[in-house]
């Protein structure tokens, strides 16, 4: 029997932008009890503060003290009605909002001359299929835009990557809960008992994986 139990960490963001919900940070108060069951993975879950700083110390030490196998980053983008897998990572810095520590970045790099991207290390044409299959709207993106979010997903394959880790990590767009959505809209937005599936679905896909490649 394999007794080995696969590290993961899951991270989410605070609430930015002047709202006061961030799905991603719910997910992340549920997850450690609502995942608990996951067979052979044992999980942390972390949220983020949704500043461009601050959030690089608190993944760090996350990073160094849980030694995690996988890292699975969620983060909110209010204009979605699916769950955006991203493939890559840019080193840029830019966009129009501050971070929640009032920072306003415009074409910075997030590594001074770092390679100009990094590629997801999830399996996630494997994740699609997977929550494809569970009827959970879902597709893959190219562009995490220029904000916090990419910003963690660059910083994280980068200190990897600089730190020779075998750490896989990948980030993961979520559409807003229902709650969040103009009165009116016709637009469905995500429940939290729905991104608690992905979650899990997704967590199982990247465990088969890293199962996979060990033998
Ligand atoms: N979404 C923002 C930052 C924090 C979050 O949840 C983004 O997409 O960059």
């Amino acid at each position: 029997m394999n007794t080995h139990l696969i590290r993961i960490l899951l991270t989410g963001f605070t609430p930015y932008d002047g709202a006061t919900v961030n799905p991603t940070e719910r997910l992340m108060r549920r997850a450690p009890e609502a995942l608990a069951d996951i067979p052979g993975v044992t999980l942390r879950a972390l949220v983020l503060d949704t500043d461009y700083r601050l959030s690089e110390g608190q993944f760090i030490a996350a990073l160094d003290d849980f030694r995690p196998d996988a890292v699975l980053s969620f983060g909110l983008s209010r204009r979605l009605d699916e769950i955006k897998l991203e493939r890559i990572a840019i080193n840029v810095d830019d966009a129009p909002l501050a971070d929640t520590g009032g920072k306003l970045r415009r074409g910075q790099e997030i590594a001074a001359g770092g390679p100009v991207g990094y590629r997801t290390t999830l399996p996630i044409e494997a994740i699609l299929q997977a929550l494809h299959q569970a009827g959970i709207p879902t597709g893959i993106s190219n562009h995490a835009g220029a904000y916090v979010c990419n910003h963690l997903f660059y910083f994280g394959l980068h200190r990897i990557a600089t730190q020779g880790l075998h750490t896989r990590m990948g980030f993961i767009h979520v559409p807003p809960l229902p709650e969040m959505l103009d009165a009116g809209t016709e637009r469905a937005g995500m429940s939290m008992e729905t991104l608690l599936k992905a979650a899990r679905i997704i967590i199982v896909a990247t465990t088969k994986r890293l199962d996979a490649s060990k033998q």
